[in-house]
């Protein structure tokens, strides 16, 4: 049994080391909800992937910590869990709040990995010990601000780049960037922000794109397999799978050719490894997104990105892309071959410097999941 005592859950902010805009919005600030989980003498850690704002997802910060707190502690009370894989069963009677449940799946899966020796990619069936880096750049104030942008990631070795697009911040962006960078692997996603039928759409076949991502509504499954038959750059979806059921009609509709996984919006690693496994069968790539994430979070990712179908650069970046001044250590640097290494250390193979966190924390509660005599 994966021994339960007590859930921590703290809240801490760091500033981002540059502002980052999206159609839905701008991030200078992370404010992340962290969850520790301890038993046996270990101790496991979890980052909640949810915002300040429900603008990517319903979520938000302070409803993860409502529903933690109030629904799913009194579910870990007694729970007889021989391995994290039961967790999705046991929260199973709350509905919705996948990121929520993620970030206390994470901290079981980071408990049972340390307690065990083993890394977490080696538990959760990795086959490679470094992934393919990528990064994301938000929406700036100009094109030649952009270009700046993309040449400071080309030089430090980043080997694709993905672009933040929405209606008016498009086209000329791609032709300028195609102009100066001919060669270097880009992609573009959109956060929703199109309407089906914006002509703009059907442009981007001339930018020789890897995929474009979630150009539509998170709900509009039949929109997406539209214009996946009209475009021949790879549709692939972000917002619209938050769970592997999700993720089989997706495939069934022809709606995308490419997912986007992140363990959070699907409601955890172990649907994760589904959604990457079903999609595997139907010989459909995948990568992993990013959330912005500090040290904990992406050492999670770097996890997951490990399995085998992660066939496309990921949205993990170097610590130093995000933060001045992380929570966890060592820091993820980028390496020659524009990898970030998967720690060797066991569970998510980061240490977080909980003594700062403790003393940082905008909120701390501390919960006991069983009697103290
Ligand atoms: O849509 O992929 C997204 C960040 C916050 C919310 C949504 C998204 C993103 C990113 C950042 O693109 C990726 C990263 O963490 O590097
Ligand atoms: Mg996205």
């Amino acid at each position: 049994m994966i021994p339960l005592e007590r859930l921590d859950l703290f809240v801490v902010e760091r500033p981002l080391v540059h502002p980052f805009r999206t159609s839905f919005g701008e991030e200078r600030v992370r404010r992340v909800l962290l969850v520790k989980l301890s038993g046996g003498g270990d101790g496991g850690w979890g980052e909640c992937v949810a915002s300040l704002g429900p603008w990517y997802s319903a979520e938000t910060v302070e409803t993860a910590l409502h529903v933690i707190r109030d629904f799913i502690v009194p579910l870990l009370r007694g729970a007889e869990m021989s391995h994290p894989e039961e967790f999705p069963a046991l929260g199973s009677p709350i509905r919705g709040h996948p990121m929520a449940k993620a970030a206390v799946e994470a901290a079981i899966w980071d408990l049972y990995c340390r307690s065990k020796g083993v890394p977490l990619w080696r538990e959760l069936g990795g086959v490679r010990d470094e992934v393919t880096s990528g990064v994301s750049i938000g929406i700036q104030e100009n094109i030649p601000a952009l270009i700046e942008r993309i040449r400071e990631f080309v030089a430090r070795g980043y080997p694709r780049v993905k672009l933040k697009v929405k209606p008016g911040w498009d086209i000329a962006v791609l032709e300028a960037v195609r102009e100066e960078f001919p060669g270097i692997n880009l992609q573009v996603d959109a956060n929703c922000a199109y309407r089906p039928g914006d002509p703009a759409l059907l442009e981007f076949d001339r930018f020789r794109l890897l995929l474009v991502e979630q150009p539509f509504h998170h709900e509009d499954l039949l929109g997406h397999a539209r214009l996946a038959r009209e475009i021949s750059t790879p549709v692939c979806l972000d917002e619209s799978v938050t769970s592997l059921h999700r993720a089989w009609e997706a495939l069934e509709l022809g709606a995308c050719s490419v997912i986007n996984i992140k363990q959070g919006r699907v409601g955890g690693l172990t649907a994760a490894v589904k959604i990457h496994d079903l999609a595997r069968e139907r010989g459909v790539p995948v990568w992993c997104g990013g959330m912005l994430e500090t040290g904990v979070g992406r050492a999670l990712n770097v996890a997951l990105a490990t399995l085998p179908n992660f066939t496309l650069p990921n949205d993990i970046s170097a610590t130093d892309r995000y933060f001045r001044d992380d929570i966890a250590y060592p820091p993820f640097v980028l390496t020659p071959r524009g990898t970030i290494p998967a720690p060797q250390a066991p569970g998510i193979g980061v240490e977080v410097d909980e003594d700062r966190i403790r003393r940082e924390a905008a909120l701390h509660l501390s919960i006991p999941l069983v009697r103290v005599p």
